[in-house]
């Protein structure tokens, strides 16, 4: 090539280089210090929690007798002595530990962070600190410092870090809090002679978190949890450590007033998502910590339809792992990873450095959307793709470019207006059965016409496919069945269930009725703000009816919520009722 041309090549590709260089700068500018802090976090949107101690080898068990709820909570349910749980520690040998295996898998997962108990609240530290021998290191046959290895894998693999610390809750320190301290109840164990909150601050969390800031090679996360017994003067000794991090994300749970960087949404996903960065906590089956005969696992669908639905609200999920006591991901936590893992690999982009939806419901699935220059894609994320071939966006108008498959680029959908809405048709190929991700490419801005329900000509409808359903964390669930205008509630065998709708209204009184099949399963509640009503719910026959449940009263115009769950008492032994809608008729 002529040298002439060469340098003129080089020259050009250092001028677009600076170019490059001054737009992130300009960018960088523009965004405030905490904004710049939140990015690869925001852009991130999954995560891996691991909850690893001591409690991996007791896993739910003590002395033959199984004990309740969850297994890293196993020191207090079973009001275990100190000195007799500290004796877990003279076994605990972890040696299939494999730091590279967890990352490895973490990433094929899609995870961009994996957040780690470095101490949890029975006290002992999974790495090797000076400030307290009750360590992995120092009280455990298998000395190896675990987080040292993973920090080490994770910088190599560039995944991000953090540790989560217990802060207040200690049960194994005269001056840690414990579970009940706020009653002011005692300790269980009587051997544990009290000392004030601030001995143990000073004399071990504070030392410990600056060990683990200092030796890990510089942590991304710092996960407090429960703040139970937490003053500000203890809050104060630990921020000012955290404070030399300027980079350092820190979340919602060091003391109660303090907001953090992110909200901790525990075990559910808030209806509308927050105003706030949020992260949702979820275990895979209903303990953090591994619990040998917890089989009630979440499927590979019911994970990757949360991670939608969390991202299609803004938020992230970190979503958790309880290894074993020889230091192996159970092998249903790993199934699970993987499989979420493949519809990430084809689907991630739909997923990360994505923004919340832009539509208040869609019947079919959710929406993730992102920016790229002067072009929005949306992301449709069908989960129930439509057997009339018809993929109906509502109330969107803009300048669609193209309309085709995420995972096959190649494969285009016609489209067309037609009403206010985006026409999608779809063949009657099922392409993903858990979850399709159409793309929608829109050239220039595009505006969106909520559908969240309100008061049209004296009514408010509320379908079912417009309920969130809280389920609780364990047990059965109730499940949205059928597609687009006719879903029902079913399996609604829980007395823990509820359902909840949000909808736009104006003040005045209303009926309350439900389209609901029923063979007389007991008594039903709404609640309304501070109202509450109470009907029993007869046999519908063969047919669904349209049952009065009963009148409220809306004292304000905008936003409200109303709710359907089981009447007190009503223990729900069989499927309380199939339900398609709610309406709200004026009075
Ligand atoms: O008590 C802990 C629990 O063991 C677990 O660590 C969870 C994770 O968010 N946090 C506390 C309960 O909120």
């Amino acid at each position: 090539m002529n040298r002439l041309l060469l340098i003129a090549l080089f020259a050009l590709l250092f001028v677009s280089c600076d170019s490059k260089k001054e737009e992130k700068a300009k960018k960088n500018d523009e965004l405030s210090a905490h904004d710049q802090k939140m990015e690869w976090w925001r852009e991130a949107r999954f995560g891996m929690f691991i909850h690893w101690g001591l409690y991996a080898d007791p896993a739910g068990e003590w002395k033959g007798e199984r004990i309740n709820g969850i297994s890293e909570w196993i020191m207090a349910r079973a009001e275990i002595p100190v000195k007799e749980y500290e004796k877990l520690a003279e076994n605990f040998n972890p040696d299939k530990f494999d730091a590279e295996a967890w990352v490895k898998l973490a990433k094929y997962a899609g995870m961009k962070y994996i957040v780690i108990t470095s101490k949890h609240h029975d006290g002992f530290a999974m790495f090797h600190s000076k400030a307290s021998k009750y360590n992995i290191v120092d009280a455990t046959p298998f000395d190896r410092d675990p987080l040292k290895e993973l920090a080490d894998v994770c910088k190599r693999e560039g995944m991000r870090l953090g540790f989560y610390y217990s802060q207040a809750q200690d049960w194994h320190e005269p001056g840690g809090t414990y579970w009940n301290i706020e009653e002011g109840k005692p300790h269980w164990d009587p051997d544990l002679e009290r000392e004030p909150l601030m001995n143990y601050i000073n004399g071990k969390a504070v030392p410990q978190v600056k060990e683990i800031l200092e030796n890990y090679g510089g942590l991304d996360i710092l996960w407090w949890d429960t703040p139970r017994g937490m003053t500000e003067e203890a809050a104060n000794a630990l921020k000012a450590v955290t404070d030399d991090y300027p980079n350092l994300i820190t979340n919602n749970r060091l003391y109660r007033p303090w907001p953090g960087d992110f909200q901790t949404p525990e075990q559910h996903v808030p209806p509308t998502g927050l105003d706030y960065d949020w992260e949702v906590c979820m275990t895979m089956n209903t303990s953090w910590g591994y619990k040998w005969y917890d089989e009630n696992w979440k499927s590979t669908e019911e994970l990757i339809k949360m991670l939608v639905d969390i991202a299609s609200k803004g938020g992230n999920l970190l979503l958790n792992v309880g290894p074993t006591a020889t230091g192996e991901f159970p092998k249903a936590s790993v199934e699970r990873l993987k499989e979420i893992g493949h519809w990430m690999q084809q689907n991630g982009k739909s997923i990360y450095g994505t923004s919340a939806s832009p539509f208040y419901k869609l019947p079919w699935g959710r929406c993730t959307t992102k920016k790229e220059g002067g072009v929005t894609n949306l992301y449709l994320h069908v989960f129930d793709w439509p057997k009339d071939g018809l993929l109906k966006v509502p109330g969107l108008e803009a300048n669609v470019r193209d309309v085709y498959l995420l995972s096959n680029p190649k494969q285009h959908f016609a489209w067309k207006f037609e009403e206010g809405d985006l026409h999608v048709h779809a063949p009657s190929v099922i392409f993903n059965e858990i979850n399709t991700v159409v793309v929608v490419k829109i050239r220039g801005e595009m505006t969106v016409t909520s559908n969240k329900p309100h008061l049209k000509e004296g009514s408010v409808l509320l379908p079912a496919d417009f309920a969130d359903i809280y389920n609780p964390g364990y047990g059965e669930h109730a499940v949205l069945k059928g597609s687009s205008s006719n879903s029902i509630i079913a399996n609604w065998v829980d007395a823990r269930t509820r359902l909840e709708w949000i909808f736009d209204a104006e003040p005045g009184k209303y009926r309350v009725e439900a389209l609901v099949w029923s063979a007389e399963r007991g008594g039903v509640t709404v609640r309304l703000g501070d109202q509450k009503i109470e009907t029993e719910i007869p046999d519908t026959g063969e047919d669904y009816e349209l049952l009065k449940l009963g009148e409220i009263e809306i004292t304000e115009s905008g936003e409200q919520s109303i709710s359907l769950l089981p009447a007190t008492g009503n223990t729900c032994d069989k499927q309380l009722m199939y339900l398609e809608l709610v309406k709200l008729q004026q009075q």
